[in-house]
């Protein structure tokens, strides 16, 4: 293996002398990063060949249709638009873009704008693309740097979003809107492109609604990212990131399970991002094969309590220490807790205290509480209260990042095995050890299939923003056929949204695609997981290979949701 070398002498094969990278002197590639940037993400043929954007029929919404026609006078009913092999209208006019990432990262991002950056390159030269720094607070603040060849290329199919960073800013209030109108005008922008989640599709929304009411010229176009896969619907599949992000867990679960068989003493309790929806952590489960996987939207849906939880597990551990087997892997997702009902009412609770009230030590607030919540509130371990105490993002989300629902579990569990200890119900010697497995899955290197999807996703909000659309989101389709035979086209952002109650009010939001209990996953998971529970059925997937036969290999959750023949 050869050392790492300083990226001024990185290899430039497809590039000119001239376009070798600058970054700072301390940034240096290993010899993998230096080889990722001679992949060449292929693009679809609709891309390669002369297309033309065409209109489908007038959309709706995603839920109250009426309320988010008030609020979205501009833009609700926009068709969605595709794009079909014929000759293009659009003028190859040069565009002046500003392009953003909001939220949490998620591996791909650099190459969404790559593919805006080669679109513009080869189809609207003399174009100009801006990026704006730190998320959309630099939109606010008017902080960017003109992304050039030079800047760009040491990015390419690499994970992070540190070419440009990110936050969780909105943009929301009349003062923040003047901010971002400022912005746009003083760059003289043609096109604003918001690479976010949901929460942030929402904000390009209001952006979008907000431009035009105004008659003023900026379009926005939204990008769907999230490693959390909740950011879907019939025309965008998936979210970007969620692919990389999950098998980058499978293989820490994979390893998890080696090393619980190997030294026959630990269950591993291993929590999995995924901030509302249980996507990753269902997806992890058909990939490795764990003794219990616990979605939080089957939860909910049976109304189950902690106790039931606890009780379910100890009951699988019970079983497994008669069959000799004192070790195995739980998986869960870190917005479990917000789906066990009795706590997603506490949170409920506490989230119309917090917007409202002073939450001190001398606990005068609890009073607020109704009597079940404050009940259990009480119960909970202190870490726990005061995870569920912590500030709301500025969404008006609970941060479950940051709450440690696997030690809470171990605990409750290790309480029920004493208990049936003591009654000669149980005979082994319960070892939990808790994880959490969240950032390190959002910054890898993106898979191939996440690679070439964030710059078919770039290089199509290119020709969206050409064709002069606003308030859609970008759209890839056909994601299981090989990319050649990838379709292409936008969708309306206010199709997919909703109206949410967050920060104490009602808020329009994109609805959140949760896991469909009745959808070929979760029926997939549901059928094998009585077996995986007692017997030993792991799979240890290892890293994610971008050559060999398995490298363009596509997760299970989009094979099944599409319909795709898959074998297990
Ligand atoms: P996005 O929805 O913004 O992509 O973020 C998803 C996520 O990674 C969640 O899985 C996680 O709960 C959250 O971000 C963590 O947020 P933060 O980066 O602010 O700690």
């Amino acid at each position: 293996m050869s050392p790492a070398i300083a990226t001024n002498d990185l290899p430039v094969t497809q590039y000119e002398e001239s376009l070798i990278p600058i970054l700072l002197p301390s940034d240096i590639y290993g010899e993998f990063q230096s080889n990722r940037l001679n992949h060449t993400p292929p693009l679809p043929s609709i891309l390669k060949n002369p297309f033309r954007v065409v209109d489908g029929p007038a959309t709706t919404a995603a839920g109250n249709p009426n309320e988010i026609a008030k609020l979205f006078p501009n833009l609700y009913g926009q068709p969605s638009v595709s794009l079909v092999p014929g000759h293009s209208e659009v003028k190859g006019q040069s565009l002046k873009v500003g392009v953003v990432f909001s939220g949490g990262q998620a591996p791909g991002g650099h190459n969404v704008i790559t593919g805006i950056f080669d679109y513009l390159q080869e189809r609207a030269r003399g174009s100009t693309l801006y990026g704006f720094k730190g998320g959309p607070a630099g939109i606010m603040s008017c902080k960017y740097v003109k992304l050039t060849a030079e800047l760009i290329y040491p990015y390419r199919n690499q994970g992070g979003f540190h070419m440009i960073c990110s936050s969780r800013d909105k943009i929301e209030t009349p003062e923040q809107l003047k901010q971002a109108e400022e912005t746009v005008k003083k760059l003289d922008l043609d096109g604003l492109v918001i690479i976010g989640g949901d929460d942030s599709n929402t904000n390009a929304c209001v952006l979008a609604e907000n431009f035009r009411s105004k008659n003023m010229k900026t379009q926005v176009i939204g990008c769907p990212k999230t490693i959390d896969g909740d950011l879907k619907c019939k025309e965008v599949p998936i979210s970007f990131g969620f692919d990389t992000a999950c098998k980058i867990y499978s293989e820490m679960i994979g390893n998890a399970m080696i090393d619980a068989r190997s030294t026959g003493k630990y269950y591993h309790f291993i929590r999995l991002m995924g901030r509302a929806a249980s996507h990753i952590t269902l997806e992890c489960a058909l990939q490795t094969h764990p003794n219990i996987a616990i979605i939080g939207e089957e939860v909910a849906a049976k109304n189950r309590t902690m106790k039931n939880i606890t009780i379910y597990i100890a009951d699988i551990i019970c079983k497994r220490m008669e069959l000799g087997f004192n070790y195995g892997v739980i998986i869960l997702s870190e917005g479990l807790i917000d789906f066990i009902p009795e706590v997603k009412q506490l949170i409920a609770e506490l989230n119309e205290i917090l917007a409202h009230d002073v939450v001190d030590e001398a606990g005068m607030w609890k009073g607020k509480l109704r009597g079940q919540s404050r009940e259990l509130f009480e119960f909970l371990p202190r870490p726990i209260q005061e995870q569920l105490l912590l500030e709301r993002d500025p969404h008006g989300n609970v941060q479950v990042a940051k709450i440690e629902t696997e030690k809470m579990l171990i605990q409750m569990v290790e309480t029920e095995l004493d208990q049936r200890k003591q009654r000669g119900a149980y005979k082994g010697q319960f070892q939990g050890k808790p994880h959490f497995f969240g950032y390190e899955g959002r910054c890898g290197f993106p898979t191939n299939f996440d690679a070439n999807y964030c710059y078919a996703l770039g290089y199509v909000t290119g020709i969206l923003l050409h064709s002069g659309k606003t308030g859609l989101i970008s759209s890839v389709s056909n994601l299981t056929a090989p990319v050649d035979e990838w379709t292409v086209g936008g969708t309306p952002l206010t199709s997919l949204m909703d109206v949410e109650r967050r920060h104490g009010k009602f808020k329009p939001v994109i609805k959140k695609a949760m896991v469909d209990l009745e959808g070929a996953p979760m029926k997939k998971f549901a059928s094998l997981r009585d077996d995986w529970a007692l017997k030993n059925r792991y799979i240890s997937p290892g890293p994610i290979q971008f050559v060999g036969p398995f490298a363009n290999d596509i997760n299970h959750t989009v094979m099944l949701e599409l319909g795709a023949q898959f074998l297990f």
